[in-house]
């Protein structure tokens, strides 16, 4: 491949089609109003000077009158590039409070990796301060190229990749800059979009028409199926530019309130609209330009994603509503009699003492610590829930009254905002309520006291009950009635919740649409959550709540994460946590909330695990069989299949319904029992991936799109993923179904249970599925390694191991197998663990030990699958010596060549079949 260099080029004047679309109305250009377009009329239109009416449609003026002009030559940075702008007219605007000098900056960082910034030079405005990895100093061949328009003309600026000319930025219409409005649009090379979270999408390409527009703010929000802003903040989008698959990727890095917008251009350019209420234009691009280049670009910059203990890949058992250890103790017994697969046990808030963090109800939990030494003497983890607020009963709570000592609960930002009638002993804190009886404060996990306070008392309660991972939950941070009368868990003699008052930052003149979506009752952007004007502080430089508000999950995060490699020094801590931002994966599990038990959002988890892939979070998975409503059996079985191949793989569901845990129905026990046994056989590979995820930074989970960038009918699959790039998965997602239609790209596909050559792609074939069956490929060019599966990773690793070769039509296939004790933390020196290269070609096995011969010590590599062998073997040789004819097996229907070995994985070998190729 050739590579163009080229150099970021310093203002250069705009020409074609870039300069015709500055000057004409952009009529496709909506004007936002805060009510949402119902309201859109000629005379409401006329109340933004910013805004015209043409044709019967109110879009913004055109850029020349409503944007900024360059106002001065660019000057070179060093880095990159500056320029100044000023707003053209002063009297056209949306909410007013327009910035009227503006500096527009380009900052190179790697070859592939361009930053750009607008922002206010004058009066600094709020910036994400959680620090990203940025290069010291910048490559010299980027890759990508920046232009600008020139001195005097209407700004307008694009981003081009330099190899082909691909347009990947293109600003259209005017940028508005206010206080409290941000808009900048894009058009697109072409609509294959992907990515944007956390939100509720139905497919994993976006949809552009019609118009399109989701909000973006941590919200506690159950899934459903109209645009809706959930519990994470991911600004961050893929494009597939060409037919050749060249991609690139996009960070908005900005936490405040926003929305997406996409819609065609009247000449029918995919465009996409992004809106902030706050903070600055930052925009990260990637430029691949394979998608799996983006993931290991974008994750360099934003965490790296965590690797995961062993364990915490088996399958995972909770409900909330067990309401006593005996609960627990009955569904862990369900699980033993039907001998389904078990490494978790996790409770929800029934466990606590009045729900209150780091406590357990004396009376139908009081035996905790008991359960917890079975559930550990069975091989089981148990992992605890804990939400982030804390009850203000100073006198009778010891975790409130040491963090009141410590002083980390988050306060009102001016003291005039505390009502007058806030209970005793709370100072200036901000008072909420969520689950407790009693009123709550929230720690401000940006402050270092805060950690401090957190990581002691993450020792105190693992010395009252010894945990092995933590569940963070409700930390949007979640608040119950916010702005309302009465929340709707509230006892009738008690006082109103927390009413937010009125100012700029809890009323702001675009609220998005957020307010009018999902169930957001006070129809405010502090609904659900607490009051935009809370002051946080990281100890240097004080924050509003309104800009922080989506950090406060990763936050909380970092300080757990932070806590438990103190509660478990050398271990590698597992945090679940609801609420995320980029950078989370470094630390976190993420599941994707409140589903309900319905098959649209079964599907929808796919595009979850798609989405949170992206997002350098691959350990990732929804409640399996649906938290909201009663799964029947069908869907709890199909279910099951599904998130049997979820990264984070975890049967939950609310309080006051059934039980729905595997053992509950016998028939999905069995299915279950299969499924996970098939997954934990195949846990060696999930692992190995996800080594190469946190290491290589290649994703775990893949839409086909991945790995077959050029294949235009991979782009629409978001109902089969892969594991890697070698297993493909292809669920059952609707009710009744038998069968299913499987898009197999190109290559050999064959089934992973029967081992048959299935499909030779690219062709779409139906997949016979009955209930019992959920269709799983494996890829040709593969090989996955495999254990003998237990009943749970404890014992698992005793087992012996195999590999499941799948050549491709070359005969070629190869693999990877990584290995460590499972837990072991941070060590990065190569002796703690094991890695070897496996690879096939025409009748002749390599394994290749790479490192850590020493962890490999104790297992033996028993069993070689080979799919698709021709014929059966005359002889075999194992390291150079002929192994007896007992020693393999040959299917001839299912053309599998099996052969029994017993070699140590520590050891390098070479496996070689000789067979009468005649006739074939
Ligand atoms: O307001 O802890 O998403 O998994 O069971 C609900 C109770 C609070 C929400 C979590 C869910 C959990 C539930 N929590």
């Amino acid at each position: 491949m050739v590579r163009v260099v080229a150099q970021v080029i310093l203002a250069v004047a705009l020409t074609g089609s870039l300069s015709l679309g500055q000057q004409t109305k952009l009529q496709a250009i909506e004007c936002p109003f805060p009510e949402g377009q119902d309201v859109a009329s000629e005379a409401k239109c006329a109340e933004y000077t910013a805004c015209e009416w043409t044709d019967g449609r109110c879009h913004m003026v055109s850029n020349d009158v409503g944007g900024y002009v360059v106002d001065g030559e660019a000057q070179d940075t060093g880095r990159g590039f500056k320029v100044n702008l000023k707003k053209a007219d002063a009297s056209k605007t949306m909410f007013g409070a327009d910035v009227a000098d503006l500096v527009f900056e380009v900052i190179q960082h790697e070859n592939y990796h361009v930053q750009i910034k607008i922002y206010d030079p004058v009066n600094a405005r709020y910036e994400v301060p959680l620090p990203l990895n940025l290069p010291a100093e910048a490559e010299a061949d980027p890759l990508y190229s920046v232009s600008v328009s020139g001195n005097g003309e209407p700004f307008h600026f694009s981003v081009n990749r330099n190899t082909n000319g691909n347009t990947l930025f293109r600003s259209e219409g005017p940028l508005t800059f206010e206080d409290q409005f941000i808009q900048l649009h894009t058009g697109l090379m072409s609509s294959y979009l992907y990515g944007f979270g956390e939100n509720t999408h139905t497919s994993f390409r976006q949809v552009f028409e019609p118009r399109t527009t989701f909000p973006i703010f941590a919200r506690d929000q159950p899934v459903g199926t109209e645009p809706m802003n959930e519990y994470g903040h991911h600004p961050y989008y893929m494009v597939m530019e060409d037919d050749f698959g060249n991609s690139h990727s996009v960070l908005l890095h900005n936490s405040n309130a926003m929305e997406y917008s996409t819609f065609l251009l009247d000449d029918g350019t995919p465009t996409l609209t992004l809106r902030t209420i706050g903070g600055i234009i930052d925009l990260h691009f990637f430029l691949g330009p394979d998608p799996e280049d983006l993931n290991l670009q974008y994750t360099n910059m934003a965490g790296t994603p965590a690797m995961p203990t062993y364990w915490s890949l088996g399958f995972h058992l909770s409900r909330w509503g067990y309401n006593s250890t005996d609960g627990v103790r009955a569904a862990r017994e369900r699980m033993k009699v039907m001998g389904i697969p078990q490494d978790v046990q996790t409770c929800d808030i029934d466990y606590m003492d009045r729900q209150r963090d780091f406590t357990y109800d004396p009376v139908s939990w009081g035996d905790m610590p008991d359960l917890i030494n079975e559930l550990h003497n069975d091989n089981i983890k148990v992992t605890l829930i804990l939400d982030p607020a804390l009850v203000i009963d100073f006198d009778n709570y010891a975790p409130a009254a040491r963090g009141k000592d410590s002083d980390v609960f988050i306060k009102w930002s001016d003291p005039s905002f505390v009502p007058s009638d806030q209970e005793a002993g709370t100072d200036d804190y901000m008072v909420g309520y969520v689950w407790p009886d009693t009123k709550t404060i929230f720690p401000d996990f940006l402050k270092p006291e805060t950690a401090t306070w957190w990581t002691n008392e993450l020792k105190l309660f693992h010395d009252a009950l010894q945990y092995d991972a933590i569940w963070i939950d409700m930390n949007e941070p979640a608040n119950f009635g916010t702005n309302l009368d009465k929340p709707w868990n509230w006892p009738e003699e008690r006082t109103p919740g927390v009413k937010c008052p009125e100012n700029k930052w809890d009323s702001p003149p675009y609220p998005t649409m957020m307010i009018r979506v999902g169930d957001n009752q006070s129809k405010k952007i502090s609904d659900h959550t607490i009051c935009m004007s809370g002051n946080q502080t990281d100890g240097t430089k004080t924050y509003l709540h309104y800009d922080v508000h989506s950090l406060y999950g990763l936050t909380e995060t970092i300080a757990t994460f932070n806590g438990l490699t103190e509660v478990f020094p050398k271990k590698r801590p597992v945090v679940l946590s609801r609420s995320t931002f980029p950078g989370s994966g470094k630390y976190a599990v993420h599941w994707l909330g409140d589903n309900a038990a319905d098959w649209t959002q079964m599907h929808m988890s796919i595009i979850g695990m798609f989405d949170f892939n992206m997002f350098g979070l691959p350990m990732v998975g929804a409640d399996v069989c649906g938290f909201f409503n009663e799964p029947d059996l069908e869907m709890c079985a199909r279910w099951m299949q599904l998130g049997a191949f979820y990264p984070f793989s975890r049967n939950y569901n609310t309080m006051g319904t059934a039980d729905q845990d595997p053992g509950v129905w016998p028939e999905v026990g069995e299915i279950s029992r299969e499924v996970l046994t098939l997954r934990y056989k195949y846990l060696p590979f999930l692992y190995t991936s996800s080594h190469h995820a946190h290491n290589a930074r290649e994703l775990v989970i893949r839409p086909l799109l991945n790995e077959f960038p050029a294949d235009l009918l991979a782009r629409d699959v978001d109902d089969q993923f892969l594991w890697g790039s070698g297993l493909m998965v292809a669920p059952v997602i609707t009710q009744g179904a038998t069968s299913r239609d499987v898009y197999f790209p190109q290559g050999l596909w064959y089934d992973l249970v029967y081992a048959k050559l299935v499909a030779t792609g690219p062709t779409t074939q139906t997949v016979s599925a009955p209930l019992e069956i959920i269709p799983v490929f494996v890829r040709g060019g593969s090989i996955l390694p495999y254990q003998v599966p237990a009943l749970n990773t404890v014992e698992s690793p005793q087992e012996s191991s195999g590999c499941t070769v799948a050549p491709d039509e070359l005969m070629i296939a190869q693999g990877q197998i990584f290995w460590d004790d499972g837990e072991r933390c941070c060590s990065t020196a190569m002796s703690q663990s094991y890695m070897s290269r496996l690879a096939y070609y025409q009748d002749e096995l390599t394994m290749s030990v790479k490192h850590g011969q020493d962890v490999g010590i104790g297992i033996n590599l028993e069993t070689i699958d080979i799919l698709g062998f021709p014929k059966d073997a005359q002889s075999i040789s194992v390291n150079g010596a002929e192994i007896p004819s007992s020693g393999w097996r040959y299917d001839r229907d299912a053309r599998l060549l099996s052969i029994y070995i017993s070699v140590p994985l520590a050891d390098d070998l070479n496996v070689k079949i000789y067979y009468d190729n005649d006739g074939l």
